[in-house]
């Protein structure tokens, strides 16, 4: 692919981590780097070994091929490679990749003098797999409450997992988190609309600016967050919800065993209704 002629400005030396100038380079379009040597090592050696695990299952059908962790009488123990070793070995592979590739961030952002809030955003990507498949199974004592990889079968345990707590919805922090997801779309479709309102106006007429669209929201509600604010705010939105999102199911099990609608008793047990 060529290159954009503004593109050869921003192909500078230097901002690496690790390996200095060694992987200091591009391949295509894309820059290389030691991290991305290590994202790709894990990236296919991960993607290798499901295929492995999947010749060793009953279909090859895309949908129900499925990697189970180990049973749970493994425990936290390493488990054979055909009961949840491959799911144990795959899930390191999967860390390895998000990690170099989180940090594959940093040196291009270095590079460009650009803040960190890509890879920090991605961060929290990455702390909801690792909640979901280590810090989760850590805490309940066995790698088994796992997510299998498969397409049907990662469904099926959220589903199971979810009326194991007999109505999810009750989760407080998974109320919170749903909250925050909606309200995330809701930024978004404002900001999107705003935008391309502005950037499609009456034909025939030039283009408006942003002075129009604080215009816009100060008639309708008031106040204007403006140009960087609701970006901010999308942002902060969308990490809240997936923070809140690892907060409620690391709470579920570790910190409360029963169904989510028995939570909610305290509120019939203050002592303010007596
Ligand atoms: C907004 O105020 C604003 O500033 C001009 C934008 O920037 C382009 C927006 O996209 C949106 C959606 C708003 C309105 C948002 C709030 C929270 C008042």
């Amino acid at each position: 692919m060529s290159m954009l002629s503004f593109e050869r400005k921003y192909r500078v030396r230097g901002g690496t981590l690790v390996g200095g100038d060694l992987f200091d380079f591009w391949v295509g379009p894309f820059f290389v780097g030691f991290f991305g040597v290590t994202a790709v090592f894990f990236a296919a050696l991960g993607t290798l070994l499901i295929l492995y695990g999947a010749s060793l299952g009953p279909t090859w059908n895309p949908w129900r091929i499925s990697i189970a962790p180990p049973d749970l009488s493994y425990g936290l123990a390493l488990a054979p490679l055909a009961e949840g070793g491959l799911w144990q070995i795959i899930t390191v592979c999967a860390i390895g990749a998000f990690v170099s590739w989180a940090l594959r961030e940093v040196e291009i952002a270095r590079k460009l003098g650009m803040g960190l809030h890509v890879p920090f955003a991605f961060s929290f990507a990455i702390l909801a797999y690792v909640t979901l498949e280590v810090f989760r199974p850590l805490l309940l004592g066995a790698w088994g409450h796992g997510f299998p990889y498969g397409i049907f079968s990662h469904l099926d345990w959220v589903s199971n997992t979810g009326y194991q707590y007999l109505h999810f919805h009750y989760n407080p922090a998974h109320m919170i988190a749903v909250s925050l997801f909606f309200t995330t779309t809701f930024a978004l479709a404002l900001h999107g609309s705003l935008i391309l309102s502005a950037a499609n106006p009456v034909p025939g007429t030039a283009v408006l600016t942003p002075e129009h669209e604080n215009a816009y929201f100060r008639d309708f509600i008031g106040y204007s967050i403006g140009t960087l604010g609701i970006h901010r705010l999308g942002l902060f939105l969308a990490l809240s919800a997936v923070f809140f999102s690892a907060v409620c199911i690391i709470i579920s099990g570790p910190l409360w065993t029963r169904g989510w609608p028995e939570y909610w008793t305290w509120w019939l047990d203050l002592p303010i209704w007596r």
